[in-house]
């Protein structure tokens, strides 16, 4: 039989901490009314605008996030504060983010069955690295011991299926024998906690999976990668202007546009449509009709678009089954929800079935693998 690349273990560190839609929203909405009372004489000359009040039933109705779960709870609800408090670490301390990488990163390595010294390709990809360099993915490889080298990419919420795909290229070239892709997705400190219409979107996770060909793996649950597909198309829609340009202009690096912010709603309705056409045609490229589909694990990033995606596609809403969801308890991490929603409901798939994952967001960038569990 001839070898093929696969993705032979999974990996998911959840924080400890979680906010509930209700504790985030008592806390927006009672900084609201200290903002509209102090600036009361603004507000009524025009100069400002009135801060909205923020309700966890539009939150659930208009995206289905429940809860998230956050690196630091501290300082998010504190309406004098509205941002994480994340205390800084040394030169010589692990970094926040190779914590989460090295801790998502150990569970994958256990369940493909692998060591470090079965690994030669690092990759870590996200939305933000919180430093530029020395590399997160050179320093998590110094803390897990593996040779070979290491790397990060940075493509907002496809950042793992577009990691995926490098690490497919490599092990299918010959360039490495065994990488692991890593999602430390630390998105809170870029989320706007004073904006009611997006203070509630995202959360913290990590995710790994370990990709290999399929003559060195021994994992018991691993997936044949039948193909790979992604496109960018650019977009201005969702953006965050915070870089380290931002110490030379002297913008104040708190303002609205450093962080998260976007136009929900051409977001949902640009992007469906192309999320919808494009996994369309990478199944047809592959002979594979959406009916031969057995799981859809999907972008989390909002149900609504989901079940919008599923329905241009199959003519119905997909079942739970069929497309999960890890949203209503994870919110929006980025390039993550797509692997948490593949790490938690694979186990249950037959020899054969086919499954697709598929992520979508800024840039835009959208990216899909095709997957057949061995
Ligand atoms: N509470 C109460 N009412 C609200 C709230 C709130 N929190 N927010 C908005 N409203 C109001 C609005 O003001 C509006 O009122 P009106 O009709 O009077 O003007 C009404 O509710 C409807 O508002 P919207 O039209 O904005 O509401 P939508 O139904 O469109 O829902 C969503 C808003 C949920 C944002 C929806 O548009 C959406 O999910 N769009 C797609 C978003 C998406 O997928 N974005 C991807 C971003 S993630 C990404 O690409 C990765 C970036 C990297 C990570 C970043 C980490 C920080």
């Amino acid at each position: 039989m001839n070898s093929s690349v696969v993705i032979s273990g999974v990996g998911l560190w959840t924080p400890t901490h979680s906010i509930s839609n209700e504790e985030l929203v008592s806390s927006y909405n009672a900084y609201a009314e200290q903002y509209n009372l102090q600036n009361k004489a603004a507000i009524e000359a025009g100069e400002l605008d009135e801060k909205p009040s923020s309700s966890p039933a539009f939150i659930e109705k208009a995206s289905g996030i429940k809860s998230r779960f956050v690196l630091s709870k501290e300082g998010i609800l504190d309406i004098n504060r509205m941002r994480p408090y994340i205390e800084a670490r040394g030169d010589d301390e692990v970094s926040h983010q190779a914590e989460m990488s090295i801790a998502a990163a150990k569970k994958a390595l256990a369940s493909a069955n692998k060591t470090a010294a079965d690994i030669d390709m690092v990759i870590v990809s996200c939305a933000y690295t919180q430093r530029s360099y020395p590399a997160i993915a050179i320093e998590v490889q110094a803390a897990l011991g593996i040779e070979g080298f290491g790397f990060d990419m940075l493509v907002a919420c496809s950042a793992a299926t577009f990691g995926l795909e490098r690490a497919v290229d490599a092990v299918k070239s010959g360039t490495s024998k065994g990488v692991l892709v890593i999602n430390p997705e630390l998105t809170s400190p870029q989320v706007n906690f004073k904006d009611r219409d997006s203070h509630f979107i995202f959360g913290d996770v990590a995710t790994a999976t370990v990709i290999e060909s399929s003559d060195t793996c021994t994992s018991d649950h691993a997936f044949d990668i039948l193909s790979t597909k992604c496109v960018t198309s650019y977009s201005n829609n969702i953006r965050s202007n915070f870089g380290h340009i931002t110490h030379a202009t002297d913008e104040d690096p708190y303002s609205a546009d450093k962080m998260f912010h976007q136009n929900g709603r051409k977001v949902f309705k640009e992007v469906c449509p192309m999320a919808a056409e494009h996994i369309e045609t990478h199944l047809q490229d592959q002979g594979i009709a959406v009916s031969d589909l057995k799981r859809w694990w999907l972008h989390q990033a909002n149900l609504n678009m989901n079940l919008l995606i599923s329905r241009r596609l199959l003519g119905r809403d997909a079942t739970l089954e069929e497309a999960p969801v890890v949203l209503d308890e994870y919110a929006n991490t980025a390039s993550a929800g797509s692997i948490i929603a593949f790490a938690k409901y694979h186990d249950d798939l037959d020899s054969g079935d086919i499954g697709v994952i598929c992520s979508f967001g800024a840039g835009y960038s959208i990216g899909s693998l095709v997957l057949r569990k061995r």
